[in-house]
């Protein structure tokens, strides 16, 4: 190692020579994090506009829930399913309640609960809608973001996720996104094979695309039509990010199945969870389903406190306000600049979009110059910027860094 021990350099040449190279982060390491902010190893502080892709929605290090954390772990951590634990029972109560379910399905990451959401609609499919075996087809969108396993990479048509990595899983027509017409299409001409439709209420990894009002309102009638579930991948848009529990509340739709993952925990610790009736979550039987951590004491612990933390400090309806006023304040700034063609989003999981091509790496460089005036994001496809803060940001705060990113952009040369 070149670097001197404990600065950033030293951990990124680390992380290069041992890691594997699955990942090209900001040239920035992390080592301290708190509320809105984190620090780096030099003890640089910046606003954290990425929020670990929408997971620290509470706040970095939130103390509410980091007292659940280490109490509930220095109790009991781990079981595993083949026993019962006196923090699982009180917690499916509570969240069930909370997003009104029946009951729910405890899973880890956000990609397990996919393919949990997969497999339980699936079995749906032919134990009570008599789909014939292995015939049934789920509707996905394209550009869909829904994870990293060997299903779900089947249907993602961005070839980064997916090329080579098959031979792929079948069972997956796609239709573009925010396309009734499409979705009306295959469902009049497929119905009785289809299982369900997939959809992220925003498509985050797209460049967080906002659907038309109406969108998810009517998808889900179509759906109820035709027999098919509704199934919202929440896992990004989920826990108060869009100025709602979930964003399909922005619409009064109840999903028949709903997958969250990331906040629920407050980014504490890894904790997904499914949710749907009875007439459908009890297809799945004893040994058919699990996880060895899935429904953990220390994740129901940690999951408690973090959906505490959303309801005591109003998180949505913070997430609500200020993401309006984010978007009015940004909308002036593209008065200004050529730099910026639009802001979009909801709540506050927003993105600004950079006039350049796609190809560009303009996003990129904005990004740097963003870290060296104290803001952290991260570009995504075609040359976008998600602009994700904690929940727990203030009003002036949030005023503090539409400057940095104004003083940023009005300064930045190509
Ligand atoms: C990475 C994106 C965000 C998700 C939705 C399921 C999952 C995700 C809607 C899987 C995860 C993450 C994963 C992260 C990058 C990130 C991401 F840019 F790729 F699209 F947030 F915008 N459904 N999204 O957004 O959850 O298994 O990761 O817990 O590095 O892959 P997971």
């Amino acid at each position: 190692m070149n670097a001197t021990r404990n600065t950033s350099n030293y951990h990124i040449e680390l992380e290069d020579k041992y890691g594997a190279h699955n990942y090209h982060p900001l040239p920035v390491v992390l080592d301290r994090g708190e509320g809105v902010f984190v620090w780096d190893v030099e003890g640089k502080r910046y606003y954290d506009f990425l929020s670990a892709y929408s997971a620290v929605n509470q706040g970095h290090s939130h103390p509410k829930i980091v007292k659940a954390l280490t109490e509930q772990a220095q109790k009991l951590a781990l079981t595993s399913r083949a026993f019962h634990n006196s923090k699982l029972g009180e917690y499916e109560e509570k969240v069930t309640k909370r997003f009104g379910f029946d009951k729910v399905l405890p899973m880890n990451s956000g990609a397990e609960a996919v393919e949990t959401a997969v497999k339980l609609a699936r079995k749906w499919s032919y134990e009570v809608k008599g789909i014939q075996e292995n015939a049934a087809k789920i509707i996905v969108c394209e550009n869909n973001f829904h994870g990293r396993t060997t299903t779900i990479v089947s249907f993602s048509n961005d070839p980064d996720a997916s090329k080579n990595y098959g031979p792929f899983t079948p069972g997956f027509v796609k239709i573009p996104y925010n396309d009734l017409g499409a979705l009306e299409e295959v469902l009049k001409n497929d119905a009785q094979n289809i299982a369900a439709f997939l959809v992220e209420p925003i498509q985050g990894e797209a460049g967080v695309y906002v659907p038309d009002e109406g969108f998810l309102k009517k998808a889900a009638e179509l759906c109820k039509q035709h027999n098919v579930l509704f199934i919202a991948d929440e896992v990004q848009t989920g826990i108060a990010r869009t100025g709602k529990m979930i964003a399909c509340n922005h619409e009064d739709v109840q999903p028949d199945i709903l997958v969250l993952g990331k906040a629920l925990s407050g980014g504490m610790y890894p904790v997904s969870a499914v949710f749907a009736n009875n007439d459908i979550m009890n297809v799945i039987k004893p040994g058919q389903h699990g996880s060895t951590f899935g429904g953990n004491p220390l994740a129901c612990a940690v999951a408690t406190a973090a959906l505490d933390v959303v309801e005591e400090e109003n998180l949505a309806e913070r997430a609500e306000k200020l993401g309006n006023i984010f978007r009015t304040e940004i909308e002036k700034l593209i008065e200004k600049t050529d730099l910026i063609s639009g802001v979009r989003g909801k709540g506050l999981l927003n993105a600004i979009l950079i006039n350049d091509t796609p190809e560009s790496t303009t996003a990129w460089d904005l990004c740097l110059a963003l870290k060296e005036n104290g803001l952290l994001a991260k570009p995504t496809h075609g040359n976008i910027i998600r602009l994700a803060p904690p929940l727990v940001i203030t009003e002036e705060q949030i005023m503090e860094c539409v400057d940095i990113i104004r003083k940023t952009v009005i300064e930045f040369r190509k």
